[in-house]
């Protein structure tokens, strides 16, 4: 069978390869729609960034890289993929720069259904005020969510550049209905820590992160959350030396094994619903981050999906 897929121009300096363009290249039989218990949503929406662009290419050049992962994990001894991993098309924004509010609706409205079907659902972005639409859908089904916030800015302004659906607004505009914890933060504008300070918000900030000893920070995370968990993670949270290509970076952030070290408690504590990671904005100088959202993705399906001892 030939599959054969289109790399956008600014992605030249990705391979073809042989397997099919699916979250994992999975054959069909292992990625098809009604089997899966997990399902990857590409949602490739770029439009309110403010300082670099190129984060309507994440969710291909993550897909593309995740081909490339070996589905047996390192941690438990055993692959994943037979629980069945469907990747939708890409929902493709109807041209450049439109506005952030429709978009988020349909992304609201394809979540829901996926929800409704019980899918675990892993959503690659993207710019990452469609968080919003993605964590509607979830708190409509989980009236107790918490969700687990890893950026380097806070996204709890009211509204930015005029716009209430701004990437600076993602998470104010789910705050209001759930519980919010933000990790890994460096940015903070004074009306966003007023609003956290008024609303008791739990926010970690990276400085004192670094201060602690991993295993502490990590408990007062998950103290904070409820019993279900969303989790959406903006690249920018890692530090800049673990992901550069994203839109805006800023030093001084979390390294890949503090953020696993957090996913996998979680796993173990908590019912995980949905993750998301979005504002990978893939370049040519550098694949590894590619491959690292990737490999998040797939560390992320293996906690979910562990096995209980
Ligand atoms: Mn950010």
């Amino acid at each position: 069978m030939k599959h054969s897929y289109k790399i956008p121009d600014k992605l030249s300096y990705l391979k073809r390869t042989k397997f099919p363009m699916n979250f994992l290249g999975l054959p069909p039989e292992l990625s098809n729609y009604k089997n899966a218990r997990v399902v990857v949503q590409p949602l490739p929406y770029e439009g309110t960034v403010s300082y670099t662009s190129g984060t309507s290419d994440g969710p291909f050049a993550i897909i593309h890289a995740s081909r490339f992962i070996e589905d047996f994990d390192d941690e438990q001894k055993r692959s994943f993929s037979q629980l069945g991993v469907h990747t939708l098309p890409f929902l493709n924004p109807p041209k450049k720069q439109s506005p952030p509010e429709p978009y988020i609706r349909r992304v609201f409205e394809q979540t829901r259904k996926l929800v409704r079907d019980g899918k675990f659902v892993i959503s690659l972005g993207g710019e990452h005020s469609i968080s919003a639409g993605i964590i509607w859908a979830f708190a409509e089904k989980y009236p107790k969510l918490s969700v687990l916030h890893i950026d380097a800015h806070g996204d709890l302004r009211d509204e930015y550049e005029g716009n209430a659906f701004s990437h600076a607004c993602g998470l104010r505009r789910v705050a209001d209905r759930v519980k919010t914890v933000h990790v890994g933060m460096r940015e903070v504008s004074r009306d966003q820590w007023e609003f956290v300070k008024k609303k008791k918000i739990k926010m970690l900030f990276a400085y004192e992160m670094h201060r602690m000893p991993r295993k502490q920070w990590i408990r007062e995370v998950v103290g904070a959350l409820g019993r279900d968990v969303y989790i959406t993670c903006d690249t920018d949270g890692f530090d800049p030396t673990v992901i550069p290509s994203t839109g805006t970076p800023e030093p001084g952030g979390l390294s890949y094994v503090d953020v696993l070290d957090l996913f996998r408690e979680i796993g173990r504590r908590k019912n995980i619903v949905g993750f998301d990671i979005m504002e990978l904005a893939p370049r040519p100088e550098f694949h590894f981050p590619d491959y690292t959202c990737a490999r998040l993705a797939y560390k992320m399906i293996t906690f979910k999906f562990r096995q209980k001892k």
